[in-house]
């Protein structure tokens, strides 16, 4: 590896946060009456908690003010919250753990890179409250992705140059935004067929032969 730091996504490559998303927007979209399914669900990966809402509204015939809005993904976070409790530590796989340690015993610097607004209290339930070097999220953030930001604070905070470091991502979005910021990157899952990435991982340990 010849990169001085390694920036990782949170849901869909740490952690799979995205059922209990998916859970919480469903009832959302139930009491409103608005259709949404696992498919919908897909679009939604890597984007904010207000452009998955608006998202998910395309299918409403009603037309809702911002404050409505405001109240609508209050409501989803407040279940997502609550259903994130039941995250433990044995959520975190021995292959991502085991694989971040290696990337650290070879002196990489490792920070997080995600959109969401409750990354700190995922890592926690994680296990991993003290783990990285540098968290870049939803909190420090104006623009999310494919806008760079998330990832340049992130190599920011660890006072290292975007070509010194590798993006590591499981969403369309987070790799363009990687690539808008100078960064390469590693894509799994749906990101390792963006035809722009410079790594395919098939597996997250795939990341030591790099
Ligand atoms: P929140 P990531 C993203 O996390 C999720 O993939 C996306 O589905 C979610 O809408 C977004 O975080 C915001 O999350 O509502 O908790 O602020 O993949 O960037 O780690
Ligand atoms: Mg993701």
């Amino acid at each position: 590896m010849n990169y001085k730091g390694v920036i990782f996504d949170l849901d869909g490559v740490i952690c799979f946060t995205d059922k209990y998303h998916y859970q919480a927007w469903k009832k959302m979209a139930d009491d409103i009456g608005v259709y949404f399914d696992e498919k919908i669900n897909n679009r939604l990966r890597g984007v904010s908690r207000m452009a998955s809402l608006d998202i998910i509204l395309e299918r409403s015939e009603k037309l809702y003010t911002q404050v409505e809005k405001d109240i609508l993904a209050d409501q989803k976070n407040e279940l997502y919250k609550k259903l994130l409790h039941q995250m433990t530590p044995a959520d975190l796989s021995d292959e991502v753990k085991s694989t971040m340690d290696e990337l650290k015993n070879r002196g990489c610097r490792l920070a997080l890179g995600s959109s969401s607004k409750n990354a700190k209290l995922i890592l926690e339930r994680l296990g991993l409250g003290e783990y990285f070097d540098a968290v870049s999220d939803g909190t420090n953030i104006t623009h999310s992705k494919p806008n760079p930001e998330v990832f340049l604070k992130a190599a920011e905070f660890l006072d290292l140059d975007p070509k010194d470091c590798l993006v590591v991502e499981d969403a369309i979005a987070g790799i363009d935004a990687a690539l808008a910021g100078g960064f390469h990157s590693a894509g799994i899952g749906e990101a390792a067929v963006h035809e722009k990435v410079d790594y395919s991982l098939h597996t997250f340990a795939d990341l030591l032969s790099i």
